[in-house]
């Protein structure tokens, strides 16, 4: 049993002078909203077609006038996306927006730098791109969600961010609870300020972050959901700009990790508390099986109490996960490796990946597709205690070697995409990119990423050599 959170407290989040409580937010309890399932626009064979649309609405968030918020599909976040292993997805991105927005599959392993939907792949107000790809990566929960420079921060903001949900055959072998909305739930979490009930994104900036005073759960204000089943998956999103989570159960009740960013652990991990930087997800189990029908289990972020969980009658069951619970396909390293290093620094406007801003006319680094490197990924800030920079990287999934030579924390052995990085700690992780294109690797605070805390890695095939038509950083975002 890990029995305290994974990083250094010192650089916790709440450190940070403009740091926001959380705060209970008006109003009632409400069910916990659940996303829809997008449904195809058409299957053919192994081809499978969706549409999805950005647009504005209004969302009954809290009491009183709506609020104007952006969305997928719908007024805020978005229906939950599935994608199988193996099938086709042929994906028209429409923007309904009154703004350029682009479309980026955070990860995804696909093609870049137009498919990934990173800066370089803009859509038009009224305008459209449509993507084909290929899903070949295990099951995970990977997600959605703009990425034009320099207003990623602002979009996601306003609502922009949907659950994007990869299946396979083995995962479905598991038996793992898979009713909708029922013992299965995306667990977005957010943070939000509103002035007459409406957000600004101007009034709340933070060039740190920035933070609101409520928390949001799929979009709900002091979300529960009704436990009719013992045992609920939890697919945790940290969807936030800046704001870290740190989980656990009130009564310390403890959890079972089954997957992280990029798909299944290689073996689940008990739990009883875990902290989530921004973009990294979790996938859980809780087993309810002790509780009676009438009791409510918290589950706290810090001491702010999070999402409730109200115990109706159900008979107990427990879950026989096997072990191994995913075989993965390990990333081989030698000492002939090439190692690549990369140092994110300083906080407010004077953050830096590799002592530069972001230039989209610039390729930083290459590396060969198919071919693993050595990336050391360190962060250099120890400014008033520093603080936890989440690390991203486009179009890959990555594997952890150590932090600081030691060793990675129990639940950082599967697929990882985005890694919190204390202050004066290097980690090194085996990267391979199996898809050709430009990419973007970056601070995934967001507004860390918007202020220039990014850079861009060309991937390619020294026989199939391709030019990039890279946008220049004042086009028409
Ligand atoms: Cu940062």
């Amino acid at each position: 049993m890990i029995s305290k959170y994974f990083y250094d407290e010192n650089a916790y989040d709440y450190h940070d002078g403009g740091y926001i409580n959380l705060e209970k937010a008006p109003g009632e309890d409400h069910p916990l909203a659940v996303p829809p399932i997008l449904k195809p626009d058409k299957i053919e064979n192994n081809d499978i077609y969706y549409t999805v649309t950005a647009q504005a609405g209004e969302t009954q968030i809290l009491p009183g006038d709506k609020t104007k918020t952006w969305g997928y599909n719908g007024s805020l976040l978005g229906p939950a996306i599935p994608f199988e292993t193996g099938k086709t997805y042929h994906v028209t991105l429409k923007n309904e927006l009154p703004e350029v927005t682009t479309f980026h599959w955070h990860g995804l392993n696909i093609v870049g730098p137009y498919e990934d939907g990173g800066p370089h792949a803009p859509v038009m107000p009224h305008g459209e791109r449509k993507i084909t790809f290929t899903v070949d990566q295990p099951a995970a929960n990977i997600w959605l969600h703009p990425h034009p420079c320099p207003n990623t921060a602002r979009q996601v903001w306003n609502g922009l961010a949907a659950p994007v949900i990869i299946s396979d055959e083995h995962e479905k072998s598991l038996s793992l609870p898979s009713e909708w909305g029922v013992n299965d739930f995306p667990v977005v979490l957010q943070d939000r300020s509103f002035h007459n009930n409406q957000l600004s994104y101007t009034a709340d900036y933070d060039v740190d972050g920035t933070l609101g005073k409520y928390a949001l759960v799929n979009g709900t204000t002091n979300p529960y959901i009704d436990v009719s089943t013992p045992i609920i998956r939890l697919r945790f999103l940290n969807g936030s700009n800046r704001r870290e989570w740190r989980l656990h159960f009130e009564d310390q009740h403890p959890f079972t990790q089954i997957g992280s960013d990029g798909g299944l652990l290689p073996d689940a991990v008990e739990l009883d508390r875990i902290m989530l930087t921004c973009a990294e997800r979790a996938d859980i189990l809780v087993n309810f099986s002790n509780y009676k029908a009438g009791q409510t289990v918290t589950l706290l972020t810090d001491d702010h109490t999070l999402l409730k969980f109200r115990i109706r009658s159900f008979k107990p069951q427990d879950i026989k996960l096997p072990s191994p619970l995913a075989i993965l396909d390990h990333l081989d390293t030698d000492d002939q490796t090439p190692v690549f290093k990369t140092v994110m620094s300083g906080m407010d406007d004077q953050v830096r990946l590799d002592g530069k801003l972001f230039d989209m006319q610039r390729i930083d680094t290459r590396q060969q597709v198919n071919q693993t490197q050595i990336w050391e990924v360190s962060n250099t800030n120890d400014m008033e205690n520093g603080m936890i920079h989440p690390f991203h990287i486009h179009g890959c999934q990555f594997q952890l070697i150590d932090r600081n030579g030691k060793a990675i924390y129990a639940n950082e052995h599967g697929w990882k995409d985005t890694i919190g990085v204390n202050p004066n700690e290097t980690v090194r992780i085996k990267v391979r990119f199996t898809k050709l294109g430009v990419f973007m690797y970056h601070c995934h605070i967001l507004e860390h990423e918007d202020t220039g805390m990014m850079a861009q890695i060309e991937i390619f095939d020294p026989d199939h050599p391709i030019e990039y038509h890279l946008l220049p950083m004042d086009h028409k975002m």
